[in-house]
C-alpha cells in the first residue's frame, strides 16, 4: 500500500462542517494506528513524506487509482487538491513503471471508485465528472474490467463514503445507497440508524477495518463470520474522511 504522513496543515483540510476543527496530534495518532493495522493485515506499506502545501494529501486514495497490474493518475475534482497528482506521480512510477493518466477536463477522485470482483463502480459526484468517469472506464475496460458509471446519492462526498466491499459478493452500505438499487445482485449489509459513517470500512486480506464507534455495524459484520479490527477515526471524520481514503492498496 501507499500512504502519506499527515502534515500539520491537515487541520485546514476540506470539510463540510467548518466548526469541527480537527486536532493535528490526534489525526497523526489515528494515522499511525491505521498504518500499523495495514501492516498487521499483511501489507507492506510505502509511507510518503508529509506535504504541508497540500492539507488533504494524507488522503492518497483520491489522486490515483491502482489495480495489481496498473496505476492511473487521476485529476482530483477539488481545486485545492489538483496538485496532489504531481506529488504522487513518482511513487506510482516507482511501484508500477508506466502509468496512465487522466487528461485536462477529466476529473475523478479515487474515493468514487469501488472495486468488486465482478464490476468496478464509478460514482459521479461533485468531484468526479462524466468525462473523468468515462476516461477511467475506458482504461479499466482495456484491462478487461466491467465498469458501471452510477450516481452518488446527493449530499455524499464520495461513492465510497457510503459503501465498501466486505467480501466477494457482499457490500456494506448506507440505507439510501441500498435503496438506490445500484447494488442489486449483491448481498448487502446496511448500516444501522446513526451509523452511516461506518459504511467506509476497509477489507484488507482477511481483516475488515472499521471505525471504533459503530457497535451496530460491528455486530452485523461479525455475524458474517468476518474478523473485524476497530480503529479510532473521530478526527479523520471531521475532514469527511474514513478508512479507505488514507491508502492506495493493490
Ligand atoms: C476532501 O474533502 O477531499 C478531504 N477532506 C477528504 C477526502 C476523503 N477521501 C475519500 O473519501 N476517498
Amino acid at each position: 500500500a501507499i500512504v502519506r504522513t499527515p502534515a500539520p496543515s491537515v487541520v485546514n483540510g476540506l470539510r463540510s462542517d467548518a466548526s469541527a476543527m480537527p486536532d493535528f496530534e490526534t489525526v497523526a495518532r489515528e494515522h499511525h494506528a491505521y498504518v500499523a493495522a495495514l501492516r498487521a493485515a499483511g501489507l507492506s506499506v510505502d509511507v510518503l513524506p508529509a506535504l504541508d502545501a497540500f492539507p488533504d494529501s494524507v488522503f492518497v486514495e483520491d489522486p490515483a487509482f491502482v489495480l495489481p497490474q496498473s496505476a492511473i493518475l487521476l485529476r482530483p475534482g477539488a481545486p485545492s487538491r489538483l496538485g496532489e497528482r504531481e506529488e504522487i506521480r513518482g511513487a506510482l512510477i516507482r511501484h508500477f513503471g508506466n502509468i496512465a493518466e487522466l487528461s485536462e477536463g477529466e476529473y475523478a477522485d479515487g474515493g468514487d471508485v469501488l472495486v468488486t470482483p465482478k464490476t468496478v463502480f464509478i460514482g459521479l459526484s461533485a468531484r468526479t465528472n462524466r468525462a473523468g468517469a468515462q476516461a477511467l472506464q475506458a482504461h479499466l475496460q482495456s484491462l478487461d474490467r466491467e465498469v458501471r458509471i452510477v450516481e452518488t446519492p446527493a449530499g455524499i462526498l464520495h461513492f465510497k463514503t457510503a459503501s465498501s466491499l466486505l467480501a466477494e459478493d457482499t457490500i456494506l452500505c448506507t440505507r439510501p445507497m441500498a435503496q438506490s438499487g445500484v447494488f442489486d445482485g449483491f448481498r448487502l449489509v446496511v448500516t444501522p440508524e446513526g451509523e452511516d459513517a461506518a459504511a467506509n470500512a476497509l477489507r484488507v486480506n482477511d481483516i475488515v477495518l472499521l471505525g471504533d464507534r459503530f457497535s451496530g455495524t460491528l455486530a452485523l459484520i461479525r455475524e458474517l463470520g468476518l474478523h473485524v479490527e476497530t480503529l479510532a477515526t473521530t478526527e479523520i471524520a471531521k475532514l469527511d474522511a474514513g478508512l479507505s481514503c488514507m491508502s492506495l492498496r493493490w
